[in-house]
């Protein structure tokens, strides 16, 4: 049998988190024959619900699952994990202004980044889901100098699968049967939801989708809005945020960074920028990636024409004004 791995879910008591710990207990992030430790941190206020969330994991008796740390202790609840899946975070309240919210946010990624710099174990792996995702992420890598910038990534893969989502419902194809849409950028509503490369299976072969979606206007416009607001439509729709949908996004980012991308097929994931794509080097930035023996690799080579070079640049510049800002918390 495989020793278990120990994944950390920060904002446990939270709705994503609700959503994300029993998929990980029942292998949906690291596969049915990978056991698990869950370590679930939350803040003081969040400890009861917290606690009721271990009994539920407790009372659900997933045989993958060979324990629960549940603390309000980030040394305790960072320490050996192999896997850290970063949710909590300070959510943006009305009336607040963006410079608020981002202080609270860089306080909080500066002092759990040492803590996993320093109790984690070597080569964890780092999800930032919490928003300002990209900026959450960047904050967490600059103070835990010794994680290697590859292990902190942040969550685009549910913009990603909101693209395919669009794709399959507008041209009535399985899901499953369309790949290589590709996320740039911010997890905002300046991302660039990009199907120029992106193709669905159809009984005589692989097709591009903008061959088969007639429509350039809606390639151009409504299908790159809808993708950019649905956290918005999920919020009036609901009355609260995507959560289902975030917890399995995350679970389909973490599976294919350990496991792998399937050959042909490429995902999307911020990652630390190395100036491909002539973004600029130092943010964490959304790209096309596959992934092999736990790294990924970002693609390249892809023809980028005029009107997806003025949204790459666009997300970008929102991405170093977002860098700015941040800094300028810290001083
Ligand atoms: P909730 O408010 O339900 O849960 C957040 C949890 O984090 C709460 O239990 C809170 O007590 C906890 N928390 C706050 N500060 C903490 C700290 N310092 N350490 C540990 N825990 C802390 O929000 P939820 O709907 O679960 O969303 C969580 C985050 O995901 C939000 O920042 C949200 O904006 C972000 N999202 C990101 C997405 C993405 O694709 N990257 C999509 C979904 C989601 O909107």
């Amino acid at each position: 049998a495989k020793d278990p791995v120990r994944v950390l879910v920060t904002g446990a008591a939270g709705q994503i988190g609700y959503a994300l710990v029993p998929m990980i207990a029942r292998g949906v992030m690291l596969g049915p024959d990978q056991p698990v430790i869950l370590h679930m941190l939350d803040i003081p206020p969040a400890a009861e619900a917290l606690n009721g969330v271990r009994m539920e994991l407790v009372d659900a008796a997933f045989p993958l699952l060979k324990g629960v740390v549940a603390t309000t202790d980030a040394v305790e609840a960072c320490t050996g994990v192999n896997i850290a899946v970063m949710v909590g975070g300070f959510p943006r309240k009305e009336g607040m202004e963006r410079k608020d919210v981002m202080s609270k946010n860089v306080s909080i990624y500066k002092s759990q980044a040492s803590a996993l710099e320093a109790y984690a174990a070597p080569n964890c792996k780092v999800l930032v889901v919490a928003n300002p995702a990209n900026t959450n992420a960047l904050i967490l890598k600059e103070f835990a100098p010794s994680i290697p910038a590859k292990n902190i990534t942040c969550l685009t893969r549910l913009d990603h699968n909101r693209a395919l989502g669009q794709i399959s419902e507008r041209l009535n194809v399985q899901v499953s049967d369309v790949k290589n849409a590709i996320i740039w950028g911010n997890h905002s509503s300046t991302q660039y939801p990009d199907v120029c490369h992106a193709t669905v299976k159809t009984p005589s072969g692989e097709k591009p989708v903008r061959q088969l979606v007639s429509d350039d206007d809606w390639l151009k416009g409504e299908f790159i809005t809808t993708v950019q607001q649905r956290g918005a439509a999920i919020i009036k729709a609901r009355k609260l945020s995507s959560a289902l949908s975030a917890a399995s996004s995350a679970c389909d980012h973490i599976r294919d960074w350990v496991l792998g991308t399937p050959e042909g097929t490429w995902v999307s994931m911020g990652v630390y920028s190395d100036g491909s794509y002539n973004v600029p080097a130092g943010l964490i930035y959304s790209f096309p990636v596959t992934c092999n023996g736990g790294e990924w690799t970002i693609v390249q080579g892809l023809s980028i024409d005029e009107f997806s070079r003025k949204k790459l640049d666009a997300t970008a510049e929102e991405l170093s004004e977002e860098k700015a800002l941040a800094y300028s918390c810290l001083s």
